[in-house]
């Protein structure tokens, strides 16, 4: 498992690499329970990010990001509870709402924001 996840990040650092700007994507670490989100940090630099959900609650969690002001939404699954899942998201300066879509849970609290900066 951890050998094909390493692998498949390989593959996605190598299609995404360029001559020059070879560099590891950054990650951002969220804590789900019911019913908040904790984010490991409060920025990140702009660029493919590997986005981990990690559901310490009892109920089921699943994670969405959208930019302020833009449309597209990235989604991390449905996770079980003590189960973690990861997705490689592509971020782009600006501020970034998270949320869990789970009925009811982001009115509950589970919402957060991520400030993205043009810097590395
Ligand atoms: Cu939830």
């Amino acid at each position: 498992m951890a050998r094909a996840l390493a692998g498949a990040l390989l593959v996605l650092a190598m299609l995404g690499a360029v001559p020059g700007e070879a560099r590891a994507p950054g990650r951002l670490m969220v804590l789900a329970d019911e019913h908040s989100l904790i984010l490991s940090r409060q920025s990140i630099a702009r660029g493919p990010a590997v986005v981990q959900l990690m559901n310490r609650g009892e109920d089921p969690h699943d994670l969405k990001l959208r930019r302020i002001g833009g449309s597209r939404v990235a989604a991390l699954a449905e996770t079980r509870s003590g189960a973690l899942s990861e997705a490689e998201v592509p971020l782009y300066t600006g501020r970034y709402r998270l949320w869990c879509s789970l009925p009811g849970h982001r009115a509950l609290g589970m919402r957060a924001t991520l400030r993205v900066r043009r810097a590395r």
